[in-house]
C-alpha cells in the first residue's frame, strides 16, 4: 500500500511538472493543439455521444459562462497545515495533503488523516447561503466533491464505510448541496474520483494475478454501485465531473466504462460527462486514437486555457481555475502565494468565453463550512461586475472578428462585444474587421451606463491589408476600476468609399 500511495504521489509530481515544461507528451495527447493522426484505426470503444450534441441539457451547458467548483471533505480539516506545520513543500496540493511526506510531516499522519472523519462537524455549513452566494457571483452551474481521492463520500453511501454518516455532522451532505444551488437555478455536477487511496481492493497497476483480478473486479463493481447509487438519489444532477482514472488498472478496463457510460447515460438521459472519464481499447484518454472528443465536453483544461481558438476542433470544453496558483481543498494560509484578483479572473472567464468555453472558478470552504475571506471577496467582485456586464457572458459565443490587443469578444447574433482589459491611451477603440465583411460596427455603447459612443469608419488605407477599421471613442471623462464592456452593433456598411487610384508601378 506505502508503495502505491508513493507511486501515486509520484505521477502527480510527473504531471504537475509536465504542465510546467509544456509541450510534454504526457499533455500533447490532450490539450493544447491537437494534430490528427496520419492513420485512422478502427476503434470499438470510441465516442458514445456525438460530437454536436443539440439536446436541451448540453445547449444549457453551452450557455453557462460562468461556474463554481467546491473542493469539500475531510482534507478541509487540517486546511493544508497541522500543529502549525505546513504541508507546502510535503504534499502536492491541500486536498493531497494525507500524502504528505518528507521530513516536515507529522508522525502517523495517515493515520491521523484517516481518522479525521470522527470529528467532522461543520458547524457553519448553510448550503444555501453558499448557493446564494454563487448566484450572487453570477455562476449559472457548480461542481461538487462527492469524494476524492481519500474515497470519504459526503453522501451516505450503502457500499462503503468511510462516509458522511459515521461523523458527528451524520446528515447528508451532497443532498443539500444538490438541493440548495438547484433551487436557485443553478445546475449541479458531481465530481466523483475513481483513484483511492485507502481502499484495499483499489490498485494503480493493472491487475495480473487471479486474485488481484477478483480485487480489482471488486473495485469496478463498487465504483459502479456507487455512480449508480448517486443518480437514484440525486436525480436532479445535470452530470459528472470525473477525476482520478489515470491509473493503468483504470485504462485497461476499457470494456468496463464503456459499458458503464452507457449505464450512466441509459439511467439519466441527458447526462453530460466530460473527456475525464475513459479511454479507448488502445489506452487513449479524453481523445480517442483517432483524435475524437471521448465524453460530452474536453475536461483538459485544468488551470490551463486554449492560446488560440483552433485548438479546441470546435469541441465544448470548460476551464476549472484555482485561486491560489494550485490547491483546490481549503489552505488556511495564503501569505506568500500570488492570489488571482478579480481583474485575473474575469481576464480568463472572458478568455474562455471568447473561446465558446466555460470558465469554472474552485473554492474550498474550511472545516466549519465557512469560505476562505479571500474566497468571499472575490465572489463579491465578481458579482458586482456579473450584474453589469453579464450581458457579454451569457449566452453568447466565439466571433469571428480578428482578435483584438484590447481584450475578448463575444458575440450574439448582431451584437458584438468588447470586454476592455488594455484601455488604449488615444481613448480610440479601433475594432478590425475583414473588407469582405457584411456586417460591421454601426452603433456602439458602454454597457455599464448606455452611454452611446460614437462610431466612425477609418479607412487608414493600408494596401495588401484585409481588414479595414472602425473607431469606437471611449469618453475620456469615463474612468473605470476595471474592465469594462463595449457593446457593438453590427449592421450592413455604408456604401463604399470610392477606391483611390494606386500608382502604377
Ligand atoms: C485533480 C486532482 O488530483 C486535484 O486534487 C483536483 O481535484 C483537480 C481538480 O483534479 O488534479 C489533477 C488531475 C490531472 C492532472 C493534474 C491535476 N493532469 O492530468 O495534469
Amino acid at each position: 500500500m506505502k508503495n502505491h500511495l508513493r507511486n501515486y504521489a509520484f505521477l502527480f509530481s510527473m504531471l504537475m511538472i509536465c504542465g510546467l515544461l509544456l509541450p510534454c507528451k504526457l499533455h500533447a495527447q490532450w490539450t493544447g493543439p491537437k494534430s490528427k493522426p496520419k492513420e485512422l484505426k478502427e476503434i470499438k470503444y470510441g465516442p458514445l455521444t456525438p460530437k454536436d450534441r443539440t439536446d436541451e441539457a448540453m445547449e444549457a451547458f453551452r450557455n453557462y459562462g460562468l461556474g463554481q467548483f467546491i473542493h469539500w471533505g475531510l482534507y478541509a480539516i487540517p486546511g493544508n497545515e497541522w500543529e502549525g506545520v505546513s504541508a507546502r513543500k510535503g504534499a502536492a496540493a491541500s486536498e493531497w495533503i494525507r500524502s504528505w511526506g518528507g521530513p516536515t510531516a507529522p508522525e502517523n499522519w495517515k493515520e491521523t488523516y484517516d481518522n479525521l472523519y470522527k470529528q467532522f462537524n461543520p458547524k457553519n455549513f448553510n448550503a444555501a447561503a453558499w448557493a446564494t452566494q454563487a448566484k450572487a457571483m453570477g455562476a449559472k452551474y457548480m461542481i461538487f466533491t462527492t469524494k476524492h481521492h481519500d474515497g470519504f463520500a459526503l453522501w451516505p453511501t450503502k457500499y462503503s464505510e468511510y462516509d458522511i454518516a459515521k461523523t458527528p455532522y451524520k446528515k447528508d451532505i451532497v443532498k443539500e448541496v444538490v438541493d440548495a444551488y438547484s433551487d436557485q437555478g443553478i445546475d449541479v455536477y458531481l465530481y466523483f474520483s475513481v483513484l483511492e487511496w485507502n481502499n484495499p481492493d483499489y490498485m494503480g497497476k493493472k491487475p495480473e494475478t487471479d486474485q488481484e483480478k477478483e480485487k480489482y473486479d471488486r473495485f469496478l463493481q463498487y465504483t459502479r454501485n456507487q455512480l449508480l447509487e448517486l443518480l437514484e438519489k440525486y436525480p436532479k444532477i445535470k452530470g459528472f465531473w470525473f477525476d482520478g482514472t489515470w491509473d493503468p488498472s483504470w485504462i485497461n478496463a476499457y470494456d468496463f466504462t464503456y459499458k458503464l457510460e452507457k449505464e450512466l447515460r441509459e439511467k439519466h438521459p441527458g447526462l453530460i460527462i466530460g473527456s475525464r472519464f475513459r479511454n479507448d481499447e488502445y489506452g487513449k484518454r479524453h481523445f480517442d486514437s483517432n483524435g475524437n472528443l471521448l465524453g460530452d465536453y474536453e475536461q483538459g483544461w485544468e488551470r490551463k486555457l486554449p492560446g488560440e481558438y483552433e485548438w479546441l476542433n470546435g469541441n465544448d470544453w470548460d476551464a476549472v481555475m484555482t485561486i491560489p496558483p494550485n490547491g483546490w481543498g481549503y489552505m488556511k494560509d495564503w501569505s506568500g502565494l500570488y492570489i488571482k484578483t478579480a481583474d485575473d479572473l474575469l481576464d480568463m472567464l472572458m478568455h474562455s468565453v471568447s473561446m465558446d468555453g466555460n470558465f469554472v472558478l474552485n473554492f474550498g470552504p474550511d472545516g466549519n463550512g465557512n469560505m476562505h475571506p479571500g474566497e468571499d471577496k472575490l465572489a463579491k467582485e465578481i458579482g458586482e461586475w456579473m450584474k453589469v456586464n453579464g450581458e457579454a457572458v451569457y449566452g453568447t459565443h466565439h466571433s469571428e472578428l480578428p482578435t483584438s490587443k484590447l481584450g475578448y469578444y463575444t458575440q450574439k447574433d448582431s451584437i458584438l462585444y468588447l470586454t476592455v482589459f488594455n484601455r488604449p491611451v488615444n481613448n480610440t477603440a479601433r475594432i478590425a474587421i475583414s473588407k469582405k465583411a457584411t456586417a460591421v460596427p454601426t452603433q456602439a455603447s458602454l454597457l455599464l451606463n448606455n452611454q452611446k459612443l460614437d462610431v466612425k469608419h477609418a479607412d487608414i488605407g493600408l494596401d495588401l491589408d484585409k481588414n479595414t477599421y472602425y473607431d469606437i471613442t471611449i469618453p475620456a471623462d469615463f474612468q473605470g476600476t476595471r474592465p469594462f464592456v463595449i457593446k457593438i452593433s453590427l449592421g450592413a456598411p455604408k456604401a463604399k468609399a470610392e477606391k483611390l487610384m494606386d500608382a502604377k508601378m
